[in-house]
């Protein structure tokens, strides 16, 4: 387990908070990832097409020993499990888990963009990243605090504090 990453999840399908807390226990469970920090849960306007229902959105710390295209084919899986079908783009979602960060490093492939390449414009992801890294920097060298202060709050509202939230 050599590596440390930030994950963030989404949810505004079939009782999205039930969709974060078991995405967490499954991402625990996975071999080779292990979750070692966990936001609160926050519940989030949706950016993107107007009329769907509030997100929930969390983000968890890992350390994982896989190589970060092999971490994007586990989520994705984990995605699968949760019934996740991607038709719509900025639709609706049973549940969503972007990596954030991985390492510190900047990563550019067709399948993944690492820092995730909207993640200093949204404060769904801001906020509960800085629950875990306040001290944080970005592989650019930006930090986060000074992202956080920049996005603001609005739209966005904690609803637990503690892992398990439900
Ligand atoms: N909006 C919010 N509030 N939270 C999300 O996780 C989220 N995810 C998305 C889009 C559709 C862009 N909007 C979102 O993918």
């Amino acid at each position: 387990m050599n590596v440390t990453a930030y994950v963030a999840l989404g949810s505004n399908l079939d009782d999205p908070d039930m969709q974060l807390q078991r995405a967490v226990d499954e991402i625990d469970s996975t071999p080779d990832i292990r979750v070692t920090g966990c936001s609160r849960l926050y519940r989030s306007d949706p950016v993107g097409p107007e009329g769907q229902p509030d997100y929930c959105n969390a983000v968890v710390e890992i350390e994982t020993a896989l190589p970060s295209l092999e971490l994007l084919d586990a989520l994705q899986a984990i995605e699968q499990q949760h019934g996740r079908e991607r038709s719509l783009r900025w639709g609706p979602r049973t549940l969503d888990l972007d990596i954030l960060l991985y390492s510190n490093d900047k990563i550019q492939t067709a399948r993944l963009t690492v820092p995730h390449y909207q993640m200093h414009v949204r404060n769904f992801v801001l906020c509960p990243l800085a629950d875990i890294v306040p001290e944080l920097r970005l592989p650019d060298g930006q930090a986060l605090s000074h992202l956080v202060e920049e996005n603001g709050q609005e739209g966005l509202s904690v609803i637990a504090n503690e892992y398990p939230w439900i």
